[in-house]
């Protein structure tokens, strides 16, 4: 009988040797899927994260057109702050935040609960996503960022120059921190509430952890990811940190005690992998190569996989999330490249 902890993405993410490189994409549910579009017509996105059958039926959607060897839980970074008190709109594309927080009052107005009953919904939906997968394809379990979360809520949304956090860190300090110990508590509680319920690994996505300088990453962002990653030590499933834009604080990240580094598309794997000794890597071709020709497409996922491969474990990734507008085509030409790589060919 098979096992899913023997399967190749654990197995690399354990540093372990594989048969081959194992393949999921960030945001491999979603916008670029027609069958994904038709849930979407039915329900809100926000419905949709907290309707567990259907939180399940869009997680398994990749899995079964493409054959991915991982799973990612359907749901949003978001999704943690509601019960916290900080509800985002999504019906306008991008998220909104109806009231941003960045007095300390607005700040310290942010509750945090008991994950088991806050985000119940998520628990159940994890134990439709393990039985829906079996025992051959692993589910991973994520949480955003203390420091993306706070961009998220300070900024009231998305935001190109950060103005209002970036005020916050440079006038009132303090106040950031207090906001960043508080989302670092709910998430600990969060992802380990995951691990319970089911997941095979966790990654935290730390998609704008990039905009500092790296002496203020190394204050305000590492302690916090460090306690998070920490508090999941002794769980036995690994744990993957993704900071787009890391290539500045490799030498930070470095000290973190997890299994597995993402890396974004703007990382050469032959000149980074020797700063990274020890942690398996994730990545890291650029979304956008899926809309250049099927040869680049599969030249470039080839240079990866064979740079990769000199790591001491390997998960093949897109550096960022895929695209709504990305041709399925694409997709199915990248996985059938990486599944056929063999180390050594
Ligand atoms: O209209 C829709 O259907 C909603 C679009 C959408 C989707 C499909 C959003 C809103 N979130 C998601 C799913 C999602 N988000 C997943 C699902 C699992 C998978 O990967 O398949 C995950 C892991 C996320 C994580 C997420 N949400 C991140 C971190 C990773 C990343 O891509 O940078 C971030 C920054 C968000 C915020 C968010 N949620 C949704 C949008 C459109 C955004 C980005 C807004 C922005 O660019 O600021």
């Amino acid at each position: 009988m098979s096992n899913v902890k023997d399967s190749i993405f654990l197995k690399s993410l354990r540093g372990e040797p594989c048969d081959r490189t194992p393949i999921w994409i960030m945001r491999q549910a979603g916008r670029y899927l027609p069958e994904y579009q038709e849930v979407r017509s039915r329900l809100s996105f926000t419905e949709l994260c907290h309707t567990p059958e259907a939180a399940c039926e869009v997680t398994l959607q990749p899995i079964r057109r493409f054959g991915f060897d991982a799973a990612i839980m359907f749901s949003d970074i978001l999704t943690l702050l509601e019960p916290m008190g900080a509800p985002f709109d999504f019906s306008q594309g991008g998220p909104k935040l109806e009231r941003p927080l960045r007095s300390e009052k607005e700040i310290d107005s942010l509750q945090t609960y008991d994950a088991q009953d806050g985000t119940h919904f998520v628990a159940e939906a994890i134990k439709l996503m393990k039985q829906g997968l079996g025992d051959k394809t692993p589910l991973i379990g994520f949480a955003g960022s203390p420091f993306t979360l706070a961009t998220y809520l300070i900024e009231g949304g998305g935001s190109k120059n950060y103005e209002n956090l970036k005020t916050m860190l440079y006038s009132r300090p303090e106040l950031l921190t207090r906001l960043m110990d508080k989302l670092t508590d709910q998430t600990i509680d969060y992802l380990n509430m995951q691990v319970d319920a089911g997941v095979d690994a966790v990654q935290l996505f730390d998609t704008w952890g990039g905009i500092l300088h790296p002496a203020d990453y190394a204050t305000v962002i590492l302690p916090c990811v460090k306690r998070i990653m920490d508090s999941l030590k002794d769980k036995g499933v690994p744990r993957i940190y993704f900071l787009k834009g890391s290539a500045p604080y490799l030498d930070l990240v470095t000290t973190l005690d997890v299994e597995a580094l993402g890396m974004d598309w703007t990382m050469d794997m032959a000149k980074s992998l020797p700063l990274m000794k020890g942690y398996a890597v994730q990545g890291n071709l650029d979304p956008l190569a899926l809309f250049g020709t099927e040869d680049q497409i599969r030249d470039r996922a080839l240079d990866i996989c064979r740079e990769g491969s000199k790591a001491p474990g390997h998960v093949f990734n897109l550096g960022h999330g895929i695209l709504p507008q990305a041709p399925i085509s694409a997709v199915e030409t990248l996985v059938e490249t990486v599944q056929g790589f063999r180390k050594g060919l």
